[in-house]
């Protein structure tokens, strides 16, 4: 109880801006007080922790509904629904920037089932490839369901909630748009407009490799979050800048091991990565090999998989996301996401026969 009152007095200061929003606060305040006895208060967001675009819609879900983030990867996914499932103090949930697949969609049925008995509120928002049976069965469990795979999570997440949101939120969602390669689409395109571009090109590139950079330490990634959450521009946390310029040194360093240790198939490159992300990798693979799709893949040690990333040039005309999708799953593992950019988790065995079952698979 302690923990939420904090919580709600953040959320008032950080919002006194108009008086009307102040009245709210203390209405909600006392209501909190009131229900002491009946038990469920909690809202929390449950978001990608890899990008920007997870990153930002979990502070601009904050900003508009307080509460706290819980930030995951792909595998950390269903480990996190599962402990928010015995929390007795839960009322309102949101999903964020995290796609299903084959393999998770059931479970994630599931346990949204399972939430809806409790009558937690959900609010499911992606904008990955999402079997249209999945929201069929969410919509009729009374899950909100916000999904556009033209726009990024977080446009999506402004676009719902603007009423709620400060006017910086339109930047957040811009730099979120711009690192997901959706700056170009139509709710995107008209938030980075208000913008300078290059401004916000710099401000999406800093953030996105302070997040990258920052992917053990997820006290770092709960402050981005805060700090984001908080109005504050990239450039005004201190020394992103000074990291960002650290991870630029890395991958130019990566650029030169791809040159080196990437291999070829006919219609794809790919190469493991040992000291590095995948997905920092990943498009160097592409690029460097010619290929119109890459794939750089790293080994998780503890779980006994490959974490895969692969990525389409503008010439690759298949889907990408759904391929990986149904050959991860029949190898025993998972993945999907976008046409040009998705992502694989495979069993550590099977990653030579994903990767010349996916070359076969994209000519
Ligand atoms: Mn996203």
């Amino acid at each position: 109880m302690v923990v939420s009152k904090n919580k709600i007095i953040k959320k008032t200061a950080a919002k006194k801006v108009t008086k009307k929003t102040a009245a709210k606060k203390v209405t909600k305040k006392t209501a909190a007080k009131k229900v002491t006895t009946s038990q469920r208060t909690k809202v929390i967001c449950i978001s990608h922790k890899e990008d920007c675009d997870g990153i930002s819609s979990a502070a601009l879900i904050r900003q508009a509904f307080g509460g706290d983030s819980i930030l995951v990867d792909y595998p950390g996914q269903m480990d996190a629904l599962n402990q928010v499932v015995l929390d007795e103090k839960l009322k309102t949930l949101f999903i964020c920037d995290l796609g299903l697949s084959k393999k998770t969609q059931d479970e994630f049925i599931d346990l949204m089932t399972r939430l809806r008995k409790n009558k937690v509120s959900i609010t499911y928002i992606d904008h990955h490839d999402i079997d249209p049976t999945v929201v069929t069965a969410l919509e009729k469990l009374k899950v909100k369901v916000i999904h556009d795979i033209n726009e990024c999570t977080t446009v999506q997440v402004y676009n719902a909630y603007k009423s709620k949101l400060k006017d910086h939120a339109s930047f957040v969602a811009a730099c979120a748009a711009i690192t997901d390669y959706m700056q170009d689409r139509p709710l995107g395109s008209k938030l980075l407009q208000i913008y300078d571009r290059q401004f916000a090109l710099i401000s999406a590139t800093v953030m996105t490799y302070n997040i990258v950079g920052h992917q053990r330490e997820p006290d770092y990634l709960q402050y981005l979050v805060e700090e984001l959450a908080d109005s504050k521009f990239p450039h005004d946390i201190p020394n992103t800048f000074e990291f960002a310029q650290i991870q630029v040194e890395k991958l130019s360093q990566i650029i030169a091991k791809v040159k080196k240790g990437m291999k070829t198939m006919s219609n794809l490159g790919h190469m493991e990565i040992l000291d590095s992300g995948a997905s920092g990798a990943v498009n160097f693979v592409m690029g460097l090999s010619g290929k119109d799709v890459g794939v750089a893949y790293k080994e998780r040690i503890d779980h006994g998989i490959y974490a895969v990333s692969v990525r389409g040039s503008d010439n690759c005309k298949v889907h990408l996301g759904r391929i990986v999708n149904l050959l991860a799953t029949s190898l025993g593992g998972s993945g999907g996401g976008h046409d040009k950019a998705c992502g694989a988790v495979v069993p550590k065995p099977k990653i030579k026969k994903f990767i010349t079952e996916l070359n076969k698979k994209i000519k």
